[in-house]
């Protein structure tokens, strides 16, 4: 019945409204056939209502999606194990993101770390804690927001959730014998940096927040207890990314897991890698990688330190350590909301200028 009102209509040049108007349209439609008409359409209403719902409920949810879609994630490689010359050739050399999950199969510390084990091996010092909040401009990056005993810390992150997170902390001089307990993976590189392993600390909800590291080090970050988020990006996508100028971190306006890109348009696009860490992962991060990581739940990470292999990275990184910190910390100093201000603005204005030229290359 349904198909034979299409083929009426079809006989019709005219659109409807028109055909009723016209009088010698071949199609008549009189009160009765209205009113017959009328009553099919709300019979296939009916039937099909929840199927409409349904489809219109994707439809509106995809295009949510689109529209906060902005980086393109891909997960991170990931193996068991890897042969030394596998590992330089796929992803040193190139510079490739890899989780290994059996490198610490034979370190004591995958089962010997645990939060009573490292309460007691650590006890009462006193650590510096960070939050999420915005860096104050007249401060450097990573001032603390609060100070507590490590022991208490530790009961912290394992039992609530918390935005506190210890960044960069030497453990190993405070508890040396915790040394013996890990192995500088020195058979899959050179060049580690042995006097700086470092420990990273959140509860669940911490997040750290988008940055490269200024010593531009491979890093091989394994985490330890619950599961963390981590993204990456190529350091070729800074500007993108809206990287302060004379910094290694970006605006931190945008929220990475949900970025609105009405707003910053220069992060639509972007490609990058996306990895859910667990217990013993190790995530090799090459250098310059920008990372943002998320702990889901408490849980602590160990960074280990290489120099890379090229002159030219090595005098990079001297030249930041050297300069590039210093003159931003004497900037920050001098001028502070002023400069936070401004640096804000060339960030914007650089990452308008990096999307106009990627939009024309692609044209
Ligand atoms: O685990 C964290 O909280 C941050 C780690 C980090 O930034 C690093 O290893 O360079």
């Amino acid at each position: 019945m349904a198909r034979d009102i299409f083929s009426q209509t079809a006989n019709c040049e005219l659109p409807i409204a028109d055909q009723l108007r016209t009088a010698n349209c071949k199609l008549k439609l009189s009160p009765k056939s209205l009113f017959n008409n009328s009553l099919i359409y709300i019979v296939i209403l009916i039937r099909y209502f929840d199927t409409f719902l349904v489809v219109g409920f994707v439809k509106l949810m995809l295009s949510r999606e689109n529209a906060n879609m902005s980086f393109i994630l891909a997960p991170v490689d990931t193996v068991e194990n890897i042969s030394p010359s596998d590992f330089k050739k796929h992803y040193l050399e190139p510079r490739r993101p890899l989780v290994i999950k059996g490198l610490t199969n034979n370190w004591p510390a995958r089962e010997k770390w645990t939060p009573d084990y490292l309460k007691q091996t650590v006890g009462k010092k006193i650590v510096p804690l960070y939050d999420n909040s915005k860096a104050d401009p007249s401060k450097p990056i990573n001032s603390a927001a609060a100070e507590m005993p490590f022991d208490d810390y530790i009961d912290l992150i394992m039992s609530e959730p918390t935005e506190l997170r210890i960044f960069f902390f030497n453990i190993f001089k405070h508890a040396p014998q915790l040394l013996n307990d890990i192995a500088f993976p020195k058979e899959l590189m050179g060049g580690f940096l042995e006097s700086m392993p470092s420990m990273f600390f959140g509860g669940s909800n911490s997040v750290t927040f988008l940055h490269y590291d200024i010593d531009l080090p491979h890093i091989f970050h394994t985490h330890f207890g619950g599961k963390k988020h981590v993204i990456l990006f190529e350091n070729k996508w800074k500007r993108r990314l809206y990287c302060i100028p004379n910094a290694t971190y970006a605006l931190e306006e945008y929220d990475v897991l949900n970025p609105d890109v009405d707003k910053f348009p220069s992060l639509k696009g972007i490609q990058g890698s996306e990895v859910f860490l667990e217990h013993g992962d190790t995530l090799f991060m090459p250098t310059g990688y920008w990372h943002w990581m998320k702990y889901l739940e408490g849980g602590y990470s160990l960074s280990l330190r290489a120099w890379d292999a090229s002159i030219t990275r090595k005098a990079a990184s001297i030249y930041n350590l050297a300069i590039k910190g210093g003159l931003d910390s004497v900037l920050k100093m001098a001028f502070k909301a002023n400069y936070a201000r401004y640096r804000e603005r060339v960030a914007v204005k650089w990452a308008d200028k990096a999307l106009a030229k990627s939009e024309k290359l692609k044209a």
